[in-house]
């Protein structure tokens, strides 16, 4: 058997497009079929796993993929024993905190001690401590930007892009958490072997991307 470097990539979402097509201006060319589970290369010797992307960290952690493409917020808010290895330059956005638009509000002190609800409460439990903060952490699932108008929180932490979400909510985003894009991530414990063959992929990216500028 062949050694295979095995990339988990999102299964479906905003960044399953553009990893494909990352690894395959890689000159990558594999089966691209989005509903199955795993797709092999042909030409390199990598198999595709396609996984949710919140998984993602975990199975690298585990050795069940060997690398992964997920968003730097994810990476950060799993906080799992993976290395980042190379960041993607794409699927930018940020991770802010929002207030409801008529809000009075100065700086994070106005933060203290009021609800904020997130997907991200590991990420925002520690920027505000670093910042000497304590609020009430509300982890939620989703559709978090309409915790404040059901009473549920004082204010969000949600990803942003154009903004369009937090207006149509009546938000106002009011502190930058932190700024995010695509990231490789991989198992720090790779084989030789297979640590030949991400060198090899990210002397690609790094080809790919300098052309791309
Ligand atoms: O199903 P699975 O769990 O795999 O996917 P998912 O639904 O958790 O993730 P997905 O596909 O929505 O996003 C994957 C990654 O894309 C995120 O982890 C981010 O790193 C990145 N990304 C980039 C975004 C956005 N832009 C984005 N705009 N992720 C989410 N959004 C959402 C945001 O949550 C909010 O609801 O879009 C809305 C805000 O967008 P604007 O343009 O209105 O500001
Ligand atoms: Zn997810």
């Amino acid at each position: 058997m062949n050694t295979m470097l095995r990339i988990a990539v999102q299964k479906s979402g905003r960044l399953q497009e553009k990893s494909i097509k990352l690894l395959s201006e890689c000159g990558l060319n594999f089966s691209n079929g989005t509903n199955r589970l795993k797709a092999v290369s042909y030409n390199f010797p990598a198999e595709i796993l396609f996984l949710r992307d919140d998984d993602i960290p975990q199975y690298v952690e585990d050795q069940v993929a060997d690398i992964g493409i997920v968003g730097e917020n994810v990476y950060a808010e799993k906080g799992k024993a993976v290395d980042l290895v190379q960041r993607l330059n794409f699927a930018k956005c940020r991770l802010s905190i929002a207030v409801p638009k008529g809000t009075h509000y100065s700086g994070l002190a106005d933060l203290a001690g009021k609800r904020i609800a997130t997907t991200y409460p590991n990420i925002v439990r520690k920027f505000l401590s670093e910042k000497g903060i304590s609020s009430d952490i509300h982890e939620i699932s989703g559709s978090v930007e309409i915790a404040p108008g059901i009473g549920l929180a004082e204010a969000i932490c949600d990803i942003v892009s154009t903004g369009s979400t937090l207006l149509s909510n009546g938000l106002k985003e009011v502190e930058t958490v932190m700024k995010s894009e695509a990231v490789m991530i991989a198992n720090p414990n790779l084989d030789d072997e297979r640590q030949k063959i991400l060198d090899q992929l990210i002397f690609r990216i790094k080809s790919v991307n300098t052309a791309r500028n």
